[in-house]
């Protein structure tokens, strides 16, 4: 499918997908919304997909909402929430692929909750974060009110989406917003390095581990327990399982499918 705000392109089993409307900082319109919700359904339906890279192009990751566009009052607010992120946020959580994102530059509003929504998260060192919400009057959709509070504490989670401080992504590592903050330079090769390398690994076991996280929620300790012996037993008849057991004991390097 072709787009106009996004770029897609498939590289060593990873779906990368480059936000890019750079001179609004990549802040989504609808028609973004709805090329990314298509970009995730393709990445989501090809096999050769085994992982999905998300970045920004430009000097910034994501504005979050265009509020051009949300001013216009063409579009209801809850028709921008409902049919533009809430499915983004849907497809992030359910793709059964990781998705790995490289955060560019500045992420507000929708834009950092988007990223947080994602499996890994890497930030360039210069990047900031902003729960932008409060300051126009909103309150942090795209999961922000979910994710946060159980990513860092209903506290911080508060001070961060009530004072919409800028953070570094330095400060977000240290509060475990994010997986790592990286050198600018080597943000590339680290963020979608690390997606090529889980392209390579076991998808199914990959994408079963997704989903008992994702379920982990709203779950008790019996129901997690019931959850693992299922899809371990479903992992365990694998061909990768069976081929990373196997060159395991042959001593080799595995030659995982993804199936
Ligand atoms: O309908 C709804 O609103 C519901 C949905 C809500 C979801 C949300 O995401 S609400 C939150 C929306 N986002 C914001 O409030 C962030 C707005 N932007 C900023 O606060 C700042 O731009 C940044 C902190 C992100 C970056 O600041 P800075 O100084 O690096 O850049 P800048 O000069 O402000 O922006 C550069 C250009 O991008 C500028 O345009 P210009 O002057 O060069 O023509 C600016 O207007 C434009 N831009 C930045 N963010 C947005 C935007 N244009 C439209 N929408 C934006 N969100």
């Amino acid at each position: 499918m072709a787009f106009q705000y996004i770029d897609y392109t498939v590289e060593d089993a990873v779906a990368v997908i480059r936000l890019d409307r750079q001179d609004v900082l990549n802040s989504f319109n609808k028609q973004m919304a709805h090329e990314l919700q298509n970009a995730l359904d393709d990445a989501t339906g090809d096999d050769s997909v085994r992982a999905v890279y998300l970045t920004g192009k430009g000097r910034a990751f994501c504005a979050g909402q265009d509020l051009q566009e949300a001013i216009s009052g063409e579009i209801e607010i809850r028709k921008i929430v409902k049919d533009h992120y809430n499915p983004i946020i849907l497809k992030l959580r359910e793709i059964p692929k990781p998705v790995v994102c490289g955060v560019n530059g500045t992420a507000a509003g929708a834009g950092a909750n988007i990223a947080f929504a994602c499996d890994i998260v890497f930030a360039a060192k210069s990047s900031k974060f902003t729960q932008a919400f409060s300051m126009i009057g909103l309150i942090p959709d795209s999961g922000g009110t979910y994710i946060l509070p159980r990513l860092i504490g209903i506290q911080r989670a508060a001070a961060l989406t009530m004072l919409a401080e800028k953070l570094t992504a330095d400060d977000a590592e240290k509060m475990g917003l994010i997986w790592k903050s990286i050198e600018d330079s080597e943000l590339e090769s680290s963020a979608l390095g690390a997606a090529k390398k889980l392209a390579q690994m076991p998808t199914k076991g990959l994408a079963y581990t997704k989903k008992l996280l994702n379920l982990s929620a709203d779950s008790t300790l019996e129901a997690q327990l019931a959850l693992e012996e299922e899809y371990q037993s479903r992992a365990g008849s694998t061909y990768d399982y069976k081929e990373g057991v196997n060159a395991f004991i042959e001593k080799r390097k595995p030659e995982f499918k993804g199936k």
